[in-house]
Formats: C-alpha cells, sequence, structure tokens
C-alpha cells in the first residue's frame, strides 16, 4: 500500500510540549509537515520549534493555549493567520489523569479537570478546527484515547470515563462526516512512559515511577509512529481504531512485572 506525503501539509498537535505529543510533532517535522503546536508551557514549545526548524528546516506556529478556555480556544483558532487556517490533520492529544482515588473518596478538583481537559478540551478545538476540513473536503483528525476507555480500572474512573467519551466522540464524529473524505481514527495505547503519571500523581515521582516498575513499557515514540502511520495511508483508508499495549500488558489490569 502506497503511503501519502506528509511534506508541506499542515499538522495540528495539542499537548506537544511533552510525551506523545512531543514526540508526534517530530515525527511529523521528519516527514516534512509544517507544524502548529499548543500547549501550556510555552517555554517547552518555544525550544521544541527551535530545535525541529534547526534539525528538519520546519516552519512552526507555536500558542499558549489552555484548551480548557473555551472562549480562548475558539477565538484564538479563528484568528489564525491566513496561512496557519487550513489544518490537514488534527492531532487531539492534549490530556491528563489527575488522582488514583476510588470514587466516593475522590477529589472533585481532579474530576473537573480531566473532563474539562479530555472532554471539553477536545470538543473546542475540534469544533474550531473541524468546520475549515468540511469546506475544502479534506482532513484527518486523530483523536489519542486510551485502554482506560475501553476497560475501567480500580481507581481509573473518572479518567476511565473521559476516554471513554473520547471513543464516543471519534465514532460520532467518524458518522457525523460520513460523505466527506475526512478521516477520523483514534488510537488507544496502553502503559507510555511520559510525564503522564508524575501529572496523575501530581508530582509524586516515586509513585509514578512504580507505575512501570518491572516492565518495559510503551515510549512516546511508539505512539508517534501509530500516528504517522494512519495520516500517512492513502485517502480512501480510515483506520478507525487502534489499541495498542507494551508486550508486557495484556488488559488495563492485567501487566507481568519482573523482579
Ligand atoms: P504528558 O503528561 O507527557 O503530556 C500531556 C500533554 O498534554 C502535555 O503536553 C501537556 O502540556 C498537555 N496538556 C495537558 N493539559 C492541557 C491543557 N489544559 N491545555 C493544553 N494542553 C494540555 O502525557 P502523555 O504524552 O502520556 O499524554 C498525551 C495523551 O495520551 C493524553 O491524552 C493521555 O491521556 C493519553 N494517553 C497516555 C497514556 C500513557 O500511559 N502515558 C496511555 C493512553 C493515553 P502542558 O502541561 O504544557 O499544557
Ligand atoms: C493511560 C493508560 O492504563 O494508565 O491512559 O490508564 S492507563
Amino acid at each position: 500500500m502506497a503511503s501519502i506525503s506528509l511534506e508541506n501539509k499542515l499538522a495540528f498537535v495539542t499537548g506537544a510540549s511533552s510525551g506523545i505529543g512531543r514526540a508526534c510533532a517530530e515525527q511529523f517535522a521528519a516527514a516534512g509537515a509544517r507544524l502548529l503546536l499548543v500547549a501550556r508551557r510555552l517555554d517547552r514549545l518555544e525550544e521544541l520549534a527551535i530545535e525541529l526548524n534547526a534539525k528538519y528546516d520546519t516552519e512552526v506556529y507555536y500558542l499558549e493555549m489552555d484548551v480548557r478556555h473555551r472562549d480562548l480556544v475558539l477565538q484564538t483558532l479563528a484568528s489564525l493567520p491566513e496561512a496557519w487556517r487550513d489544518v490537514d490533520i488534527l492531532v487531539n492529544n492534549a490530556g491528563l489523569s489527575r488522582g488514583f482515588d476510588k470514587l466516593h473518596t475522590g477529589d472533585i478538583d481532579d474530576w473537573e479537570e480531566m473532563i474539562d481537559t479530555n472532554v471539553k478540551g477536545l470538543l473546542y478545538v475540534s469544533r474550531a478546527i473541524v468546520p475549515a476540513m468540511v469546506e475544502r473536503d479534506a482532513g484527518h483528525i486523530i483523536n489519542i484515547g486510551s485502554i482506560a476507555g475501553r476497560h475501567a480500572y480500580p481507581g481509573g474512573n473518572v479518567y476511565c470515563a473521559s476516554k471513554a467519551a473520547v471513543r464516543a466522540l471519534s465514532q460520532g464524529l467518524k458518522l457525523d462526516l460520513l460523505g466527506t473524505q475526512i478521516r477520523v481514527s483514534e488510537i488507544d495505547p496502553g502503559l507510555v512512559e511520559t510525564e503522564f503519571s508524575d501529572v496523575r500523581f501530581h508530582g509524586d515521582r516515586d509513585r509514578a515511577k512504580q507505575t512501570y516498575d518491572g516492565l518495559t513499557p510503551l515510549y512516546a515514540d511508539d505512539i508517534a509512529d501509530l500516528v504517522l502511520f494512519c495520516a500517512t495511508r492513502p485517502v480512501h483508508v480510515n483506520l478507525s481504531e487502534m489499541l495498542v499495549v507494551p508486550t508486557d500488558q495484556a488488559t488495563a489490569t492485567h501487566v507481568s512485572r519482573r523482579g
């Protein structure tokens, strides 16, 4: 199957300051794409833009953006410079987990943050970007879901629910776009070693490291590989969903740890 070129395509990656989003940005840059990158940590985006420009001569437009802020997202994306408006590939990656408490003892602020980022943030960004895709009858939305959206696990409750919502939204968007040439894909990773667990455990590094103790996790580049694979299929091929786990993981709750 011949792959399509990403040369001069515009890829928009949310949450590009770390982990999977950063790895996607680098792989898109290596493939010749132009990049629109957002996250809250502007300093990181700036460093990444400089690095990618030096390495691949990539044109990067980056913005500080908290995807939870509806007006900011809609206004900022509506007023992008002309050259940065027609997004070819949107990677809805910005997301996080907070806490590992049972639901009945959970921190309601953690819940709000997860739902506002993982669900509402994805919706705001998609609402801002997809109309221009529909007008051009071209484009690809790639949502980063999670194994957590397919199987809930103890302590995962609201995070799992937020990723189940991403799954429903990917399916719903595909249905709504049926009849257009726009593709919708969802990639659902298992354990990927990024800053994800540091964030989940509010900066408790020891607890975060335990998540990956004794197993070989996935790495951010493994997921970026799949994002690029989806994006480079011929336009008549829509890779709708992919579940990807480390070899040491079978389900959200079954992992093999050595030692
Ligand atoms: P990281 O913590 O390394 O990266 C998360 C990214 O999301 C950061 O760039 C962060 O940027 C951004 N982000 C978080 N909140 C916001 C916000 N409100 N507005 C804008 N950007 C935001 O984790 P991962 O790379 O692992 O996570 C990326 C995605 O992958 C998430 O959706 C996560 O749920 C999903 N995932 C992760 C798995 C894993 O095991 N790591 C497995 C399955 C799915 P900043 O803080 O600068 O705003
Ligand atoms: C992240 C993977 O299993 O920690 O979505 O929820 S898991």
